[in-house]
């Protein structure tokens, strides 16, 4: 096991006692399977520019690691490639920020071609924009002796060696995500109500996903276990729901995990739903910090027009006070626990009524021989009635909210109307 020293810049007063404000670096680093070792906090409102640590503490820093002797610093931001070089230089030690870690522990979960190439893509990019200077820095990222052109500095050579891989990978991707792409399709053309589980990292998507749909998705008490999405189905009341479970979200998620993931995240774009899972086990200020990590990668993948629901798990966990507070608080959310099996059947209950409410009551008249129109209305809609009369063929029916409008021009204005055609 590696032994890692963390540090971290933070603003604001000391938090009061018991309060652990690097928890989540560490839930980090023990999943990355490395050992905390030591941890150092300089309180100010921004980071140096050049060094992260003012002066005088990155002194204090260097005497407590000549005598921690850890294999790597950890910090808890996202450093500059300057402020990365200029610590490397000073503690002579291996440093690493807080985005290189997540990259890091993706790195380890992502299982299928598809994911590893994400996890790629992103590591090269972030690696990408770390390899800068100013020509006489010469990158620490490439062995590469005796591979440099004409001309060129190790720098370039560097920049261009992750380009071109940058390119291969992207292409790869395209090949590899088109099959998913496929099957993304033939679920959005199934017609059934797609539902996409999204929130922080082990607030429990995946034991949720195999309670719901009775299967055996890995579960695992370390954040990301989940990176490929997996979609299962499962029935309530005599409708089928497709529901899918993918990657956790964390605060600071690095933006170029964002993008690469994006096809994988799209998974919860093509929803009619999203589940937002959150753990109710966390503290309220707590919850509401990742609820709001969790809105902004969702907004971030322009997810903003999707309806969602909040799902606050784990309630198992709870003393009866702070279930009733947090049901004050979180009015229109749904209390479960998917260890439990508490709260599902509600659960399936609003994500009906979801559905139900999507579908709006209209009817239409078709011309005589129109069978292909109808035909789509059976397929799309339900509760269809038929009747014939001189005109045409009057259906009724109740269609998803969507699909309305390519139906417009068989409309027909309120059932005690005249049964006009609808001109508005
Ligand atoms: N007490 C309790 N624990 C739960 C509940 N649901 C999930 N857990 C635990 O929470 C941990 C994380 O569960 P996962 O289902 O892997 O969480 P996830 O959201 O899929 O996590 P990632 O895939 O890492 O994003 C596991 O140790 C679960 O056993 C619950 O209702 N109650
Ligand atoms: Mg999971």
């Amino acid at each position: 096991m590696e032994k890692a020293y963390l540090m971290a810049v933070l603003p604001g007063p000391a938090p009061p006692e018991g309060v652990d404000e690097l928890l989540e670096l560490k839930e980090l680093l023990a999943t990355a399977g490395a050992e905390v070792v030591g941890e150092m906090v300089q309180r100010r409102d921004r980071p140096d520019p050049r060094t992260y640590f003012g002066k005088g503490k990155l002194a204090d820093l260097q005497s407590e690691l000549g005598r921690l002797e850890p294999d790597l610093v950890v910090v808890e931001d996202e450093l500059t490639p300057n402020q990365q070089r200029n610590l490397e230089d000073r503690l002579g030690l291996r440093v690493i920020d807080r985005a290189a870690l997540i990259l890091d522990i993706f790195a380890q979960h992502a299982h299928t071609a598809e994911g590893k190439l994400q996890v790629e893509l992103a590591q090269l990019q972030f690696n990408l924009s770390r390899m800068t200077g100013k020509g006489i820095a010469l990158s620490r990222l490439g062995g590469g002796i005796g591979t440099r052109g004409p001309g060129e500095t190790q720098l370039e050579v560097d920049r261009r060696v992750a380009r071109k891989r940058i390119s291969t990978v992207k292409k790869r991707l395209r090949d590899v995500s088109s099959s998913r792409e496929v099957m993304r399709r033939s679920r959005l053309a199934s017609r059934l109500p797609l539902i996409a589980l999204a929130g922080y990292t082990n607030t429990g998507k995946s034991t949720l996903l195999n309670a719901l749909t009775s299967s055996q998705v890995a579960v695992r008490d370390r954040l990301f276990e989940t990176v490929d999405p997996t979609t299962r189905a499962y029935e309530f009341a005599g409708q089928t729901y497709l529901l899918t479970d993918t990657v956790g979200f964390i605060r600071k998620l690095p933006h170029q995990l964002v993008e690469a993931f994006h096809s994988t995240l799209e998974e919860t774009l093509v929803a009619h739903l999203i589940l937002h899972v959150a753990d109710a086990s966390n503290h309220e200020d707590e919850l509401e910090q990742m609820n709001a990590a969790v809105d902004s990668v969702l907004d971030a993948i322009e997810a903003e027009g999707i309806p969602r629901l909040l799902v606050l798990n784990k309630i198992d966990l709870l003393e009866p006070e702070q279930e009733a507070f947090l049901r004050r608080i979180y009015p229109d959310a749904v209390f479960v626990s998917a260890c439990n099996g508490e709260g599902l059947e509600r659960l399936k209950e609003r994500v009906r009524d979801f559905f139900n409410a999507r579908l709006v009551s209209v009817e239409m008249m078709f011309p005589y021989g129109d069978g292909r129109s109808i035909g789509e209305v059976y397929r799309l809609g339900s509760d269809v009635e038929i009747e014939s009369i001189q005109e045409g063929v009057i259906v009724s029916a109740r269609l998803p909210r969507e699909e309305v409008e390519r139906f417009a021009k068989y409309m027909l204005k309120g059932r005690e109307g005249k049964r006009q055609p609808d001109t508005d």
